[in-house]
């Protein structure tokens, strides 16, 4: 390209893979090739962008923080995918072919950062993954804003690195940015909550919202990433994917609202928010439309998103959710859709995808405590 080929150097393209890529050791394997992503990135700094190496720190402390450290989930599937279409087209993958496989994992982990370091920031949490959010550390503070803006251009800038020669490297993009914007909607849908009436916070709102701001980047967008670059074309195959992964990802989000409440901080690693926050969670949502009682919903309309974290209220709403035999429905929804997964199977295979893949995807997430 004319227009950004400057200063000399760049771009710069990682074609070569001399580390051996171990899938017996998946964790580790991927977490080597996250360092090897992160210091190519930091390592253009202070070349390509005349970054002094205070500010060259500055982003290596940032991505440091923010990408790594988490469950990798979303990484990791895409490697696993990959591995699996292959071999279900009867190729064994290369050494090349699971590290961009890797790579790609990466860019899902880096938009996962970008995101959740615009959350913790709009849903006022004090910790992430066992340790302050990053907003809220002394000398980041607003900067965070920037921060997580050059963490979301990572995500193209290592997809760059190692795909920008490819053939499929627009739709890639596209994927990508896509996924992004669905995500945004989704955070926009979220967020909107604060300025409405109980009344509209739904089930069917609460789908809507958690649908977009998280079925699409946690689970149809690393298992499409691993689609897309094993060479699967096939658009029936893509939706039959992402009608599974769609359902698996809002019972995702179902569980992370659950937890919000009822896991424990230290396990959870990070403190809830959301009843503070008036969040249209599953939680509230089931219990104020769903299985309601003139005196929850008087407590609730009283006190939901206008009580503190740790506070005797949200302690009372957490109660009340008990009461309302919320656990035991929320048990019936996941019995539902392990019965779902299950009439998924026919579906998966009339599109030639293997079902490893979603039964592996679905294992990991189910039933989870944190
Ligand atoms: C998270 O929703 C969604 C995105 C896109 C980060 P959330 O605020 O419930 O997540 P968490 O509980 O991890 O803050
Ligand atoms: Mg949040
Ligand atoms: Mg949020
Ligand atoms: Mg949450």
């Amino acid at each position: 390209n004319p227009a950004t080929s400057w200063p000399s150097g760049k771009p710069a393209y990682t074609t070569e893979y001399p580390e051996e890529y171990d899938l017996s050791d998946p964790k580790g394997s991927f977490e080597k090739v996250g360092r090897m992503v992160l210091q190519e990135m930091v390592g253009e700094l202070p070349g390509l962008y005349e970054l002094p190496s205070k500010e060259a720190s500055w982003v290596e402390r940032s991505l440091e923080y923010n990408t790594q450290g988490g469950k990798m989930n979303r990484g990791l599937i895409v490697v696993e995918t990959g591995v699996a279409l292959m071999k279900h087209q009867g190729r064994e993958p290369s050494n090349a072919d699971l590290n961009r496989l890797a790579v790609l994992g990466w860019a899902v982990e880096y938009l996962q950062a970008c995101m959740l370091m615009a959350d913790d920031m709009m849903d006022g949490s004090l910790t992430r993954r066992g340790n302050p959010c990053w907003y809220k550390l002394p000398d980041v503070g607003m900067l965070n804003t920037n921060d997580f803006l050059m963490v979301e251009m990572y995500v193209y800038k290592i997809v760059k690195r190692h795909f920008g020669q490819d053939r499929i490297f627009p739709w890639l993009i596209d994927l990508l940015l896509e996924t992004t914007f669905q995500t945004e909607c989704g955070q926009l849908l979220d967020s909107i909550c604060a300025n409405c009436e109980l009344e509209e916070l739904t089930t069917e709102r609460w789908e809507l919202i958690v649908k977009y701001k998280t079925a699409f980047y946690s689970f149809y967008l690393p298992v499409a990433l691993a689609m897309l670059v094993t060479g699967v074309r096939d658009k029936a195959a893509f939706d039959t994917a992402r009608e599974v992964l769609l359902e698996m990802g809002i019972y995702f989000q179902a569980q992370d609202d659950f937890l919000d409440a009822f896991a424990s901080p230290e396990e959870l690693g990070k403190v809830g928010t959301d009843i503070q926050d008036k969040k249209c969670s599953w939680l509230f949502a089931h219990a104020y439309h769903e299985k309601s009682t003139p005196e929850a919903k008087a407590y609730l309309d009283k006190h939901y998103g206008k009580c503190e974290v740790g506070s005797e209220e949200e302690k009372r709403i957490k109660k009340i959710y008990t009461e309302l035999g919320l656990k035991e429905l929320f048990k019936s929804y996941e019995a539902q859709v392990q019965s779902d997964m299950q009439d998924f199977k026919a579906k998966v295979k009339d599109a030639d995808l293997p079902w490893s893949v979603f039964e592996m995807f679905f294992g990991m997430i189910h039933k989870r405590k944190k």
